[in-house]
């Protein structure tokens, strides 16, 4: 197969200044060399090649769009461009910078106490410490309001009690950044393993996301230290203002695991003769192609315009729902019609295509799922709420 040059139909790397370019350049020799020949050994075992982590702080992935406390503090269109070449090695390694970065630092750099920041964000900019985010409950999914975990004021700790599940990174995590009610209001606080009465077992059984660890997170009489809570945000404001940094990479990172797509049922139909003509010579076939490059290139352009309103400041949380739901739902369409294209072979590991498709199931339905997005942007249309 050709070696990976991204897609580029539309000049959007004009649209990119010298550093985006270079920094999108140096993510993605570092997936080929790091990421592309191990992975599918990763996803075939249900594990998360943690030797990674240190290498992405190192080179500047985690927090990227953070500023201060040894975080890059890059512009969020670099930001994105990470996540996207990120994503065409595989949705664990985006899911594993989005968590590090925009679930857990960004929360502590938003919203936590001098000292908070001092303790974990170096270390989490570096891949030294890992952390997770846990909002989701076993009955608690898109209606994360409705949570039933609780902490209690105990004088001078609180005590925390509940349950978290399908939390990315949970097993492998030092801190937790846990979502719970105080006093009927959402906090955050920080829960670091090894806390009496903190447990984070693994989920097994998964057919996506494999090569990342999903978690839950058990809470039973946890005593944490008044200074775990995090000071800078109540309600669910809170969470949903991570979510909204997250979805941003999700919007970009999509579109890598299509370009990915793209690229292998591009070479694979140039090269698989039937009836004597390579089967890229059939329209049929031509077609899907150029559906998917219709697509991605679209998908870039909302994702560049986003970028540039987030960088900007002028972004409002509906426009990043219409891209995350936008880019996860045509990347997912673009793997299984890539599938399709190889024929049996696509069921392989030895392409790319199956294990990006089984992977962005679980994209389409973590961080919002697409019809909570189209109910986000039901309500901005209408002005009425549809979720209850
Ligand atoms: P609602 O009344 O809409 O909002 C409550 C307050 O939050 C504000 N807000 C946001 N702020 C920032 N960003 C957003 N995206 C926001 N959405 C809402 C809102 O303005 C309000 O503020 P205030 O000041 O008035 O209090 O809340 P609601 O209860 O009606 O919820 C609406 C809904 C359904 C959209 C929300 O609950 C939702 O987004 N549900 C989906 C849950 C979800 O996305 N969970 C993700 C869990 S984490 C995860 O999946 C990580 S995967 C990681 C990986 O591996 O990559
Ligand atoms: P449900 O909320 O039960 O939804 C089921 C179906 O009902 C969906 O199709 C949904 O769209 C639909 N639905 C629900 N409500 C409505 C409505 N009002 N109107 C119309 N349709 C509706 N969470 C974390 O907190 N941290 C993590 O790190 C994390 N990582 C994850 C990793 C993986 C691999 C996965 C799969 C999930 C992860 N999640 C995480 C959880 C994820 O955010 C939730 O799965 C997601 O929010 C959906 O919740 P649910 O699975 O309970 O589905």
């Amino acid at each position: 197969m050709s070696s990976y040059e991204g897609v580029d139909f539309y000049q959007i790397d004009d649209l990119l200044s010298d550093e985006e370019k270079a920094i999108r350049g140096a993510v993605r020799d570092w997936v080929d060399d790091r990421v592309v020949p191990i992975i599918e050994e990763h996803y075939q075992r249900g594990t998360f090649p943690t030797e990674l982590a240190t290498e992405m702080g190192e080179l500047g992935f985690l927090g990227a769009n953070l500023d201060g406390y040894d975080c890059p503090g890059l512009n969020n269109v670099s930001y994105g461009l990470i996540c996207q070449e990120l994503e065409r090695g595989d949705s664990a390694i985006r899911s594993f910078a989005s968590v590090q970065g925009s679930l857990v630092m960004f929360p502590i750099h938003a919203y936590g106490s001098e000292a908070q920041k001092q303790r974990w964000l170096p270390k989490l900019a570096k891949g030294e410490a890992i952390g997770c985010f846990g909002l989701t409950e076993p009955d608690f999914g898109s209606n994360p309001s409705g949570m039933i975990t609780r902490a209690v004021d105990a004088g001078d700790h609180y005590v925390l009690n509940g349950a978290k599940m399908w939390i990315t990174n949970g097993t492998v995590a030092d801190v937790a950044v846990v979502w719970a009610k105080l006093e009927g209001e959402v906090h955050g606080f920080l829960v670091e393993r090894g806390m009496d009465g903190f447990s984070a077992p693994e989920m097994t059984g998964k057919h996506s996301l494999r090569a990342s660890v999903t978690s839950e997170l058990v809470f039973q009489d946890v005593k944490l230290p008044k200074d775990n809570l995090l000071p800078g945000v109540k309600g669910l404001k809170g969470p949903l203002s991570c979510l909204n940094n997250a979805r941003y990479g999700i919007a970009w990172g999509a579109l890598g695991a299509g370009m990915g797509c793209f690229h292998s049922a591009t070479e694979y139909a140039k090269s698989r003769i039937q009836f004597d003509r390579p089967i890229a010579s059939f329209q049929l076939v031509q077609n899907k192609l150029a559906w998917m490059l219709r697509e991605i290139t679209k998908g870039q352009l909302l994702a560049w315009r986003l970028g540039r309103m987030k960088d900007a400041g002028t972004l409002h949380h509906e426009q990043v729902s219409l891209a995350k739901m936008n880019n996860v739902d045509i990347a997912l369409e673009i793997a299984r019609v890539a599938r399709d294209v190889h024929g049996a072979n696509g069921i392989l590991g030895e392409y790319p295509v199956m294990r990006h498709m089984a992977n962005l199931e679980s994209v389409k339905t973590y961080e919002g799922t697409h019809d909570i997005h189209n109910l986000v942007l039901g309500r901005w249309i209408t002005g009425i709420a549809a979720f209850t």
